[in-house]
């Protein structure tokens, strides 16, 4: 019967400590791994922080769904032809990361840091979109059953990215302002990111500068985010939950970077690359995004460039 008891009391240890980290491996594996990092408590409708380990955390801000007009008007400045301007509709909230992520939950979650600046609170860069996914892959299978039903860890949809980093504005900014220059220094994006003429040639640690309405920061600028979608045509029309073509030759990725002129850290701009390619500007941020009948017909695949 002792016997017994002390297996039953293991069990139960095995399961608390399951509950830390839903789907990770044994207790002592989650326990070694976690830390003391606490429980992951995600709920729609709320911010949460991942507990990564090592003690590190990652914070995630729900963003709610919503209509938007994505993309830039005819005569935005420095625009490009395949920004046509749109409305679309997310059906469903989602979580997008307060920050880019940074070295040290890259290194936490991966193992290994490729960056070429390094610093743990500088954003992760020279990572492929592969590289990307496979992070986010790594914690969703360690998230589990600590994910709302019907929801997985994800690059955001260039419609999510959008979303959210306009976070209900309409100007070339998100902090409501307009780029008025193309290859020179502009103080209005200056509020918002680090970009070719304040960066000094390298990233810097992420949340420096203003966040949006919404509490996002390096939104603009820091290090270009690889997004989900092989880039495509955007529509003329209404379009619900768009998530870019089956298939294609180059990746979105979106904000621009401490490597890039003003006019493409515009919240309508899209970058684009080949998923292999791996920069010192380009990274990625997290999001939870859920599971649901992407719309894909209105987008056909293009080779626009910047
Ligand atoms: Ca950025």
């Amino acid at each position: 019967m002792k016997k017994k008891k002390i297996v039953n009391f293991l069990l139960g240890m095995t399961a608390a400590i399951a509950l830390l980290w839903p789907g990770d491996g044994t207790g002592a594996d989650a326990a070694d791994k976690t830390g003391s990092a606490g429980a992951v408590e995600i709920v729609t409708g709320k911010n949460c922080v991942l507990p990564l380990p090592g003690d590190v955390k990652l914070e995630m801000i729900w963003i709610e769904p919503g209509t938007f007009m994505m993309g830039s008007p005819n005569d935005e400045f420095g625009r490009n032809d395949n920004e046509t301007q749109h409305q679309v509709t997310l059906t469903k909230g989602f979580w997008i990361g307060k920050y880019e992520v940074t070295q040290a939950q890259y290194k936490a979650v991966t193992g290994s840091d490729p960056s070429h600046f390094k610093g743990d609170d500088l954003p992760v860069e020279m990572v492929d979109w592969e590289e990307s996914m496979a992070f986010c892959k790594k914690l969703t299978d360690r998230l589990g059953g600590a994910l709302p039903k019907g929801y997985k860890c994800s690059l955001p949809t260039e419609a999510q990215w959008e979303y959210a980093c306009r976070a209900g504005t309409t100007s070339h900014l998100n902090n409501g302002k307009s780029i008025q220059t193309r290859e020179e220094k502009c103080d209005n994006l200056d509020e918002v990111a680090w970009y070719k003429f304040n960066s000094n040639g390298t990233t810097h640690p992420v949340g420096q500068k203003k966040p949006n309405a919404w509490g996002l920061y390096d939104m603009h600028g820091n290090a270009c985010e690889w997004c989900l979608d092989w880039i495509g045509n955007y529509p003329a029309t209404p379009v619900t939950d768009p998530a870019g073509p089956d298939k294609g030759t180059q990746r979105s990725d979106r904000g621009a970077g401490w490597y890039w002129y003003p006019r493409q850290a515009r919240s309508g701009h899209r970058g684009l690359y080949p998923p292999e390619r791996r920069y010192f500007y380009l990274g990625f941020r997290l999001a939870i995004i859920p599971v649901v009948e992407q719309n894909k017909e209105p987008r056909m695949d293009t080779d626009t460039h910047r």
